[in-house]
């Protein structure tokens, strides 16, 4: 992996905000592989993995699971793929995730997409999901909105002084955050 050039696209945002939706539409139209830490973590706990059991006890609390897991199955999932464009969703969570993966992988993101959407709105959308999902109850939801702004915000900052975040009001209905979308994955011609 580490030789071949790839492009990595890190996909932020607090918890639905729209990472996994914005996703599909990008892969639709861009020519991407969707990987979402989140759906590898859960694929992880359905396959019986010995690491099966510490992460539904994760991901039931919002806590973050050790990056060495997570970073594990992100590489095997983008060495499967045989592609070279990833939309990475949901990774990196802390600053510790994002230096083990930069010192892991050896890989920078080109750029950062960040959802901005107000909690009121992420919360709403997370009540009405109804996928089944153990972390869809408002007492988990409060534990993954005080995660998301302890430790995953400062990551975006990060990103920010480096000039790499794009952001996206993420608020609005699902096809005009997309009209946003395309426009940061639209080459501009210059
Ligand atoms: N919806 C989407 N867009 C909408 C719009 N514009 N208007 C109205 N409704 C909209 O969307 C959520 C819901 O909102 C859906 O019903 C959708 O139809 C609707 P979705 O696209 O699923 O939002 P997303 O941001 O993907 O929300 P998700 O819940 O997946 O975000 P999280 O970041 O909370 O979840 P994730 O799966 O990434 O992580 C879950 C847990 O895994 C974490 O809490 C953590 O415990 C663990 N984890 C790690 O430990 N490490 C990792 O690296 C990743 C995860
Ligand atoms: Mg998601």
């Amino acid at each position: 992996l580490t030789d071949k050039k790839v492009t990595v696209v890190f996909v932020l945002g607090g918890p639905g905000s729209g990472k996994g939706t914005q996703c599909a539409n990008i892969v639709q139209h861009f020519g991407y592989i969707h990987l979402s830490a989140g759906d590898l973590l859960r694929a992880e706990i359905k396959s019986g993995s010995e690491n099966g059991t510490m992460i539904q006890n994760m991901i039931e609390e919002g806590k973050i699971v050790p990056s060495e897991v997570t970073i594990k199955l992100l590489q095997q999932a983008m060495e499967e793929s045989g592609n070279d464009k990833f939309l990475i969703d949901g990774f990196p969570r802390n600053e510790e995730n994002r230096a083990a993966f930069e010192l892991v992988t050896g890989i920078e993101p080109n750029f950062v997409l960040f959802f901005d959407c107000p909690e009121e709105e992420m919360e709403r959308r997370l009540l009405s999901r109804n996928q089944g999902r153990v972390d869809d109850n408002i007492e988990t939801i409060r534990k993954r909105f005080k995660v998301f702004m302890e430790s995953s915000l400062p990551v975006i900052e990060y990103y920010d002084s480096k000039g790499k975040v794009r952001k996206i009001d993420a608020a609005k209905p699902v096809e005009k955050v997309f009209e946003a979308v395309k426009v940061v994955f639209t080459p501009s011609g210059d």
